[in-house]
């Protein structure tokens, strides 16, 4: 995979001069996210530098097997930091500080943007978006090995977390030869495969297990061929369920044989969000998701709208 050398320069340079490092992971982290800013943070303590991680929501127990997650501060109180680092935010307001520090994303800040979101607006002072990269993961260990800095068995195993999370243990269409390449280079650096698949796939919570039953339970094809479920509020309160465990349910509702796509509505708070999948190659589940103001992959893509959930039943009368 080829990053801009240009920016990868300037990145070098500045991050030569930094010390104190920030680096932001997105609210509702996933194992991109958090595998990204680890995978930095532990590079950046290999360098004598002193890096923070930082989100604003706190970390889901089964990332509790990556290195230094219990070094998470939870949300940021200033912007005294030489330099910044936003990794997998497709969009501003998923740092969850685009409006408590718009100073962020005004380019006068040192901020370097890793991303791999098509929809991303490159609103770093650097720019590292690279949209056919599986992972943010896979940018980050890019760009480590441009400037030859160190990476260590345990930033390997949080930077192929990202890898195994982002392309569904690499059965996602995103899963190219790059994909599987950073993935070999990040096994012989030392990166604990075992414990990845074991955490993150092989173990389910009972309150999981409760909600994905549900899930499937209200599963449906519509005469068009797009597969649905909806969860309710009450679901995530009979079940005990939190809206993190709704993490790769949808990858079973988009198993449904001939299915176009498949979407996913669930209730929360006061908006709807959709989550949208497809395994057609002639379909862009990010154009349909942008017609309600969301984005992500031609592939995986989500809104959110304002509303709720409210069951419609139809009666017609046949003779
Ligand atoms: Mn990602």
């Amino acid at each position: 995979m080829k990053l801009d050398q240009n920016e990868i320069q300037k990145i070098g340079h500045t991050l030569k001069k930094a010390d104190r490092i920030l680096i932001v992971s997105h609210k509702s982290p996933d194992g991109d996210t958090v595998g990204s800013a680890l995978g930095l943070y532990h590079s950046f303590k290999a360098m004598g530098k002193s890096p923070t991680v930082t989100c604003i929501d706190s970390m889901p127990p089964e990332f509790s097997f990556m290195p230094s997650v219990d070094q998470y501060q939870l949300g940021m109180d200033h912007l005294n930091y030489d330099l910044f680092f936003i990794v997998d935010c497709g969009a501003t307001h998923l740092t969850g500080l685009n409006e408590s520090h718009p100073q962020l994303f005004d380019k006068t800040l040192e901020v370097v943007n890793i991303d791999h979101h098509p929809t991303n607006t490159h609103y770093g002072k650097y720019n590292l978006v690279v949209d056919k990269a599986a992972s943010a993961t896979m940018i980050v260990y890019q760009m480590l090995a441009d400037l030859q800095l160190p990476i260590s068995r345990q930033s390997a195993t949080c930077l192929l977390t990202g890898l195994y999370t982002d392309t569904g243990s690499f059965m996602h269409s995103n899963t190219n030869v790059d994909a599987l390449m950073i993935a070999a280079r990040l096994l012989a650096k030392g990166a604990d495969l075992r414990s990845i698949s074991k955490e993150i796939f092989n173990t389910t919570k009972i309150s999981t297990m409760r909600l994905w039953g549900r899930v499937l339970k209200n599963t449906y094809q519509t005469p068009e061929g797009v597969t649905m479920s909806v969860v309710s509020k009450k679901d995530f309160q009979e079940t005990g369920a939190d809206y993190s465990e709704m993490t790769g349910v949808v990858d079973y509702v988009n198993s449904v044989p001939n299915s176009k796509y498949s979407v996913i509505l669930t209730e929360r708070d006061d908006v709807v969000k959709g989550s949208l999948r497809t395994l057609k190659d002639d379909v862009d589940v990010s154009a349909i998701a942008s017609q309600y103001g969301g984005g992500g992959h031609v592939k995986a893509a989500g809104f959110a709208v304002k509303g709720r959930l409210e069951k419609e039943v139809r009666w017609k009368v046949v003779d």
